[in-house]
């Protein structure tokens, strides 16, 4: 019944957006695994609006929201290939195809969210986004996904010993995969999709997430102890197929840049504020939030993920780059 109430909406949504977009000679699809309404998608839907005025309403973006193209490493693929034209990813799942990306997903290696904006804004946000280029994809914007926790459902983690054997699940990276080995953890990589039945049915203990993503997936119904240890700060990307992008003229190319640029500020904007929201939502639904941890442990034992994953002169010096933003 749940499936074909869920199929009979899908297929309304379709016949609207087929519609809205009727008189565009262009229409980028465009993927995103959170609902319609969470700051990355509302961004891209911003960006879209400001594309579609510029070329005078020739080129358009239709957003698939809510996992609707299939899990991120899915659409990664479908991306590569130009079926996605443009898809809204953390930088996680790239990890093991462009190691570049590894280096902004270490734990701890940015400050602060703050600091992370300086990075990635700066130099080497523009070294970071070139290495995308030869597997086949353009990055046009970087996106705010805050710091993420861990959570469970079975008990208040206060210390890097209570996560001794749990089983966590993490984004597929093998980067996270490591960080949980080093905490004493059992890693599970899984789509993103399938953690809010993984904790339900017991197949996992818990996961770690930011507060929108921790509420809007529902994961808190489920997980009911939410631990602010803030172990990574890992940049989201918009990410454009080379495939689409080449068949652009020079000058829409430009109109694609200029928008995705001038959508990363809505984006900051609307996060900082869908974070508070979701923390107050949780918290009043009674998750138990152990938010006086001391984070010193967790980071001294990330030291030989650092030694596996910025393995080679060229990381290592990315890596002290970073450290050295003020
Ligand atoms: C979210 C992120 C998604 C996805 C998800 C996950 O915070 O915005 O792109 O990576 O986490 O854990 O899979």
């Amino acid at each position: 019944m749940k499936l074909r109430t869920t199929l009979a909406a899908l297929l309304a949504t379709a016949a609207l957006s087929s519609a809205a977009f009727a008189e565009c000679e262009l229409t980028l699809k465009s993927s995103d695994t959170h609902p319609d309404g969470y700051p990355t998608v509302a961004a891209v839907q911003k960006m879209g609006e400001m594309l579609k005025e510029r070329s005078g309403g020739r080129i358009c973006i239709d957003v698939f929201h809510s996992a609707q193209l299939g899990e991120e490493k899915d659409t990664i693929e479908q991306t590569k290939f130009g079926v996605i034209d443009l898809n809204r990813v953390s930088m996680g799942p790239f990890n093991n195809e462009i190691e570049e990306t590894k280096v902004v997903s270490l734990p701890f290696i940015f400050r602060s969210v703050d600091h992370m904006h300086k990075v990635m804004d700066g130099d080497i946000g523009a070294e970071i986004a070139a290495a995308f280029e030869p597997h086949g994809f353009v990055a046009l914007a970087f996106y705010d996904g805050g710091s993420r926790s861990f959570y469970n459902s079975k008990k208040p983690i206060t210390s890097i010993e209570d996560l001794a054997g749990m089983k966590v699940r993490v984004m597929q990276s093998d980067v996270f995969v490591d960080m949980m080995t080093a905490l004493g953890a059992n890693a599970t990589p899984m789509p993103y999709g399938e953690v809010y039945s993984g904790i339900q049915t017991g197949v996992i203990d818990g996961a770690e997430n930011n507060w929108p993503s921790f509420e809007s997936s529902g994961h808190y119904e489920v997980a009911g102890y939410y631990t602010l240890n803030e172990h990574l700060i890992v940049p989201e990307v918009l990410v454009m197929s080379k495939v689409s992008w080449d068949k652009l003229s020079p000058e829409d190319q430009e109109l694609v840049r200029a928008a995705a640029r001038e959508s990363m500020p809505i984006n900051r904007e609307l996060w900082a504020a869908r974070e508070k929201e979701s923390e107050d939502k949780v918290r009043a639904a009674g998750v138990q939030v152990i938010d006086n941890i001391d984070k010193t442990p967790f980071i001294e034992a990330m030291v030989p993920v650092y030694e596996k994953h910025a393995n080679t002169p060229k990381l290592q010096d990315l890596v002290t780059r970073i450290q050295a933003v003020e």
